[in-house]
């Protein structure tokens, strides 16, 4: 089956040309860059994406950055791709073309540029994804927004192993379908397991899938590197299954979710391309290697994002997804899915919208109180707290303050 996808890679891309410029953009990685950690902090992750959305209200940028970020004067406006990266990489794509041209048997002993035929697989490096690419749906659930014809998606991308993970949220506010009179429907997105015991999970998924009716499964490999193939495949999926619905939320299992104050601020929002949450401003890009989200000069010149809505909870119209699909096409797939949205609303030219109130989401863990919570729309929760005791405390009737 890989064989299949890497052969259909080479032959339903036509152009000789894009494999070569992703052979060269490879080689360039190879070279020049070193491995990205593989280990998952979220401490580290808390740290930096607080910092990003810190910035604007306490001045900190120049006190929290992390090393090595100070970056080139060169920063233009507009965050895109300056020509200058762009010409680089098509001169050196000539530059092998050529040699090609008059050499074609030798191009292939210098595998380290190019692979040997007929495996002409090239991966698009450490800092890109596979996106856009015909992915399928394995488990699917085509039917459930025509019937139910929700007023709101909530879409939790999950591994597929975290069968746990899941039932939290089911047993939480994931059980709720009907918050102030409008339908909500709860899926879950996940990739292909990597690694052992495939063909078994896949079986209790099948399963799982037939018990409750809100797994979704695409044919990428579910890992953290592929984040941004996860999220393009929400809104293709959406786009396809659920256009219907008036607004979106992506949120992370371990969250915890007051429906109703979303529906409520969902309800005075825009109709139309709104997309809201945490929004980073003049979030920075790490240039330090050893950061989790280290992106090279190469990939994305500007030492800043243009703005965008954290990962771990954004909200959005529906219309949107369209949208965002199609300007995906024109922009480089970098790994970092929040960043790449938020590329993407750029080139929109919609910027992300800010919640109305401050209070409504948060990326530091609150410490739970019936009157906290009640305040909020969407929160981390301290490690080891017990969600399902929480929920069940929050729902007891009573006053919340
Ligand atoms: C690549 O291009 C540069 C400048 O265009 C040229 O100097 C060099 O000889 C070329 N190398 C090969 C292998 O064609
Ligand atoms: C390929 O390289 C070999 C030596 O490595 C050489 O003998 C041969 O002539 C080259 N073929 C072409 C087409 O240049
Ligand atoms: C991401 O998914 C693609 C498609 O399944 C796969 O080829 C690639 O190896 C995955 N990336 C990683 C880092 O596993
Ligand atoms: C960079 C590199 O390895 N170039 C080699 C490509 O192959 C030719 C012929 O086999 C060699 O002469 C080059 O040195």
């Amino acid at each position: 089956m890989a064989e299949g996808r890497r052969w259909c890679m080479w032959s339903c891309r036509r152009s000789f040309l894009l494999i070569l410029l992703l052979a060269t953009v490879l080689f360039v990685y190879i070279t020049n860059t070193g491995e990205i950690p593989t280990d998952w902090n979220p401490k580290r992750w808390i740290h930096y994406n607080s910092t990003k959305w810190l910035n604007p209200f306490h001045s900190l940028s120049q006190n929290v950055d992390p090393p090595n970020m100070a970056e080139s004067t060169n920063t233009t406006a507009a965050a895109g791709f300056p020509p200058d990266t762009t010409s680089l990489t098509f001169q050196q794509t000539e530059n092998i073309t050529s040699t090609q041209s008059t050499d074609t048997t030798n191009l292939t002993t210098n595998a380290s540029v190019a692979p040997p035929t007929p495996v002409p697989y090239v991966s698009p490096g450490p800092y890109l994804v596979e996106y856009p690419y015909d992915y399928h749906f394995i488990i699917n659930q085509p039917q459930v927004c025509k019937q139910q014809k929700p007023f709101l998606v909530l879409v939790v991308p999950v591994a597929p192993h975290n069968r746990a993970h899941r039932d939290i949220v089911r047993n939480t506010w994931g059980s709720e379908h009907l918050v102030l009179g409008k339908m909500v429907n709860l899926f879950f997105l996940m990739g292909l397991h990597s690694g052992e015991g495939g063909e078994q999970l896949q079986e209790q998924l099948l399963q799982e899938s037939k018990e409750h009716g809100d797994l979704i499964q695409s044919d990428f490999l579910d890992c953290y590197k592929n984040l941004t193939i996860k999220t393009m495949v929400m809104l293709e999926w959406l786009d396809a299954y659920c256009s219907e619905a008036s607004y979106a939320m992506k949120i992370d299992s371990d969250m915890f979710l007051n429906l109703p104050n979303l529906i409520n601020m969902v309800l005075n929002a825009p109709k139309t391309n709104y997309m809201t949450g945490l929004v980073a401003h003049g979030g920075l890009v790490l240039r330090d290697p050893h950061s989790k989200w280290y992106l090279p000069v190469e990939v994305y010149p500007n030492s800043q994002y243009p703005n965008y809505a954290l990962g771990l909870g954004y909200v959005l119209s529906l219309d949107l997804t369209k949208k965002l699909v199609e300007a995906s096409r024109h922009l480089q797939p970098v790994y970092i899915e929040d960043v790449f949205l938020g590329l993407c609303m750029q080139h929109l030219n919609i910027p992300p919208t800010d919640p109305p109130d401050w209070g409504l989401f948060h990326v530091f863990p609150v410490q739970y109180s019936r009157c906290a919570f009640s305040r909020l729309i969407a929160t981390t929760v301290p490690e080891n707290t017990d969600r399902v005791w929480i929920w069940k405390d929050f729902k007891k009737p009573g006053a919340y303050c």
